[in-house]
């Protein structure tokens, strides 16, 4: 329970498959938690994992619009159910999948700022949807929009150059231009169109609420630079497409006070402020902790790295936003397809199905292993765009196999990390003294992994309790918004509190940025 006169905040999470909420103190420590499962609790909307997914389109995947108002209804009850006393919270913040996006039917935002609380929301905003089906960010149908975003500006290097990432179909840009284009009508009914987070964030704030940078970045639409819609691809998504989506606002930043329903409903207070909610990702970036000169590595079935940049240099196939703690910063998404599955797949042939086995083969060999380089692709790479088995020697020799089953093991392990480790500094990211890097995901446990991952990167490891950090993040969101708007100087509580697992060894770096520079013209030669 919160102390009394202790002010709370409320973190929101959209995801694909639930909506969640979280109340926590100013020392983000949680209060409460609840949660409304799409499938099993709002069985009505038949999603299966959240989305719906057309038999005769398997690439088009939607969800209802109002399933996710009805959602947050269903939500605010379980949070009434806990006893959460809304008077106490101060400010508001949310977190959501990103590229999916909502359309706004004209007369929207006149309901939404006369709503009656008496009546739940998703009874009175059903008919405020222009496309009741909201594209998520699984959709994968917008093939030839894609085309066209690409030639608009010259090119997929052009486009990420300006808005962080080449095309993909599931990006916002590509998804508005398919819909003004089969459906005219009604793109000419939309008043307004939101991300899902700003569409999460105007149920709040009883008006359409403003897209944030970091999320604004997933659309292929805005200058990553100068924060403005760019006016050639603006074009491609329809008449009046800039009054539309409205200006992006700064990550973080707070957009007014909540909407009178929240208040005379939920007995919310009349200042609690709504503060700009963003995409998982970013939140995500948040809520682990991840700041300047920290490196999430997520180690999982695929890799994903989060990194913060202060110069951003697009490559393809990386995705670049804008930082949601800092307007002149950026952060980055790396995605390596050939994780877990691949580390296992090495494990039950050369370490007789055990870890235990794996760890003890990996170290017996010595770190830089004779400057064999082993890159196993079992699924079409990202980064690199490659496939299959690939053993190099330190002359950079192409090899059909390696001497001994701990050389391919250890040839493995180093191959995946140095090829994270040249993308990362590729896409701007500056290993140097003071890098650290923070590991999740399941493979996270493995602490002989660690200690590789530790070494060719020539930095401390650490790890985390594995927590929503999205969720975590968002409420984070709402206590800097609202710091900055009361202009405080509180100290901010520190998200998630890492714990150092593996140091490298100090020659490190004498074994590992040769290999790097090696691994870097094998790739340049071999794959690109
Ligand atoms: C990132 O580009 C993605 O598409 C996903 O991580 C979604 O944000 C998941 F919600």
């Amino acid at each position: 329970m919160a102390k009394d006169g202790q002010p709370c905040f409320l973190g929101l999470d959209l995801s694909t498959q639930q909506l969640k909420a979280v109340v926590v103190n100013d020392e983000l420590e949680t209060l409460h938690e609840e949660t409304v499962n799409f499938d099993t609790e709002l069985p009505e909307y038949r999603t299966n994992g959240g989305v719906n997914i057309q038999k005769m389109n398997p690439g088009q995947a939607t969800a209802r619009t109002v399933m996710w108002v009805k959602a947050l209804d269903l939500l605010m009850d379980k949070l009434i159910v806990a006893s959460v006393d809304f008077s106490k919270i101060v400010a508001i913040s949310g977190t959501a999948q990103q590229h999916g996006s909502v359309y706004w039917q004209n007369g929207a935002q006149e309901t939404l700022g006369n709503l009656d609380p008496s009546n739940f929301l998703h009874a009175q905003l059903a008919t405020s949807f222009s496309i009741p089906d909201s594209p998520t960010w699984m959709d994968s149908t917008t093939k030839s929009e894609c085309q066209a975003f690409e030639e608009a500006v010259g090119g997929p290097e052009k486009l990420a150059m300006i808005t962080g990432s080449r095309v993909y179909e599931r990006f916002t840009g590509p998804q508005i231009a398919k819909i003004s284009q089969q459906n005219p009508g009604a793109y000419r009914n939309t008043e307004r169109i939101s991300l899902v987070s700003s569409f999460l964030a105007s149920l709040f704030l009883g008006r359409i609420a403003p897209i944030d940078y970091s999320d604004a970045s997933g659309m292929n639409l805005m200058d990553l630079r100068t924060k403005k819609w760019h006016p050639d691809l603006l074009k491609l998504c329809g008449p009046n497409a800039a009054q539309k989506l409205g200006d992006p606002v700064p990550s973080c930043s707070c957009l007014g006070m909540i909407s009178s329903y929240f208040v005379e409903r939920y007995g919310f207070d009349k200042e609690c402020k709504v503060v700009a909610f963003s995409g998982d990702n970013p939140s995500s970036l948040i809520g682990m902790g991840i700041r300047n000169d920290w490196l999430g590595v997520s180690l999982g079935t695929s890799d994903t790295l989060f990194l913060w940049l202060t110069e951003p240099k697009p490559v393809l196939n990386g995705h670049i936003l804008c930082n949601p703690l800092d307007s002149n910063a950026y952060m980055a998404m790396l995605c390596f397809k050939n994780g877990s599955l691949a580390r296992e797949r090495i494990r039950n042939k050369y370490a007789e199905k055990s870890w235990d086995k794996f760890n003890e083969l990996l170290e017996s060999t010595p770190r830089g292993n004779f400057g064999y380089i082993g890159l196993y692709f079992d699924d079409l790479e990202i980064l690199p765009p490659a496939l299959g088995e690939k053993r190099y020697n330190k002359e950079c020799q192409l090899l059909s196999k390696f001497s001994s089953r701990e050389i391919e093991i250890r040839a493995a392990v180093e191959g995946q990390f140095l090829l994270r480790r040249l993308y990362s500094e590729r896409i701007g990211f500056k290993i140097g003294e003071g890098t650290k890097i923070l590991a999740t995901g399941g493979a996270s446990s493995n602490k002989s992994l660690l200690q590789v991952l530790s070494d060719t990167f020539g930095s401390p490891v650490y790890t985390q309790k594995n927590l929503n950090s999205a969720m975590i993040g968002a409420a984070y969101q709402a206590i800097l918004g609202y710091t900055r708007e009361k202009k405080e100087t509180v100290s901010l509580p520190e998200p998630l509190t890492p714990k150092l697992v593996c140091e490298p060894y100090r020659d490190s770096e004498e074994i590992y940025g040769p290999m790097v520079q090696n691994l870097k013209n094998i790739v340049t030669r071999d794959f690109e």
